[in-house]
């Protein structure tokens, strides 16, 4: 039951797709089915042994990441496979593009990539997809036809309207406002912006007015930067939202150092064990994220199914995922792994990430 031959039609196959000239919309099509392996899911087929997982976060120096793939690695080693963790050192939208080639010249079973540009990312795993590698988003989505699934950490909308609210609370819904976000291209957290910019539309926010939408780049210098330009800019905002790790952070350590602490509300997506002084020291009242290892956890067990033929990441199929139990596929191939969680003074300590 060697995977080479198996392999080899597929890229035979693929080759001959080539030859007949993809370049129309239906052949695009074609050529995606021909990745996908043709095949239909069987829900009782084992998880297969040895598969080779590689994990592709945005950055790899971000402490989000380094929790979500070290909850991949677990899984993977659950299932007796091998992972790895490779990726570039800043989230530029094509930094990514030499690591997938590597990774498809490796002949891995799976890249699970956190992309950084929706579309930059796709050439590139379009070839990892004809070679017969199967390709998981989680965190940050690419183009539908660059993945076979993608793991959404929680609902999108939920995830962009309950910041604003937050922030809405803290600042008596009134005030300037601003978003430090992470790059400009990161499709999650643009996403979740458009979420904000549409709840910031209900009558209720009518005296909050969103001046700027900063990019720290998710580097935390860049970010700390922004954070003051922000200020200096506005010297009467209100409040800020971050909805990234790296954002958070580097917003709280600024503001708890200046004469804006405990005046600019600060709310966003941030790891418990990163803010927990700036809660305890008064900066930040409240803010949210889902459990990063959970999500690398749920990832690589959607890995390991595709590999094994358990699904295809078509809607409605199902597999298990150890210990967070079994897991539908969506809409478009996305699987959810839930709603976050929101920190604050009275729950912080009970968290470790
Ligand atoms: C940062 C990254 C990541 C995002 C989290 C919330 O670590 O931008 O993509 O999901 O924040």
């Amino acid at each position: 039951m060697s995977a080479i031959p198996k392999l080899t039609a597929l890229v035979a196959a693929a080759a001959l797709l080539t030859a007949c000239g993809g370049t129309t919309k239906d052949d695009a099509k074609s050529e995606a089915t021909a990745s996908k392996g043709n095949t239909t899911a069987d829900p009782n087929a084992p998880l297969k042994a040895g598969l080779k997982i590689a994990f592709l976060p945005k950055q790899i120096n971000n402490p989000y990441f380094t929790i979500a793939n070290k909850g991949g690695a677990d899984a993977v080693t659950a299932f007796k496979g091998q992972s790895k963790e490779t990726g570039p050192s800043d989230a530029s939208a094509s930094s990514q593009v030499s690591y997938i080639n590597t990774l498809t010249q490796q002949k891995q079973d799976v890249i699970v990539i956190s992309a950084n540009d929706a579309n930059a990312v796709v050439p590139a795993l379009k070839n990892a997809r004809n070679a017969g590698i199967k390709v998981v988003t989680y965190d940050s989505d690419a183009a539908p036809d660059g993945r076979d699934v993608f793991i959404n950490q929680a609902s999108p909308e939920d995830i962009g309207r309950s910041q604003v609210k937050v922030l809405a609370q803290q600042i008596g819904n009134k005030g300037k406002i601003a978003i430090l976000s992470a790059t400009p291209n990161a499709t999650n957290q643009n996403t979740w912006i458009d979420f904000m910019k549409d709840e910031l539309k209900k009558p209720e926010y009518s005296g909050m007015e969103l001046v700027k939408v900063a990019y720290g780049n998710d580097d935390d210098q860049k970010s700390f930067t922004e954070t003051q330009g922000l200020l200096k800019s506005y010297p009467d905002l209100k409040g800020i939202i971050s909805p990234t790790t790296v954002g958070i952070a580097a917003a709280a350590r600024y503001l708890s150092g200046s004469a804006s602490k405990g005046k600019v509300a600060l709310t966003g997506l941030g790891t418990p064990n990163q803010m927990r002084k700036f809660v305890k020291d008064g900066t930040v009242k409240e803010f949210e994220l889902w459990n990063p290892a959970d999500l690398g956890y749920l990832a690589a067990y959607a890995g390991g199914a595709l590999a094994s033929g358990q699904i295809t990441g078509k809607q409605g199929e199902t597999f298990q995922a150890g210990k967070l139990g079994a897991r539908t596929v969506g809409k478009d191939g996305v699987v959810v792994l839930g709603p976050p969680t929101v920190f604050n003074a009275a729950n912080i300590d009970q968290f470790d990430f």
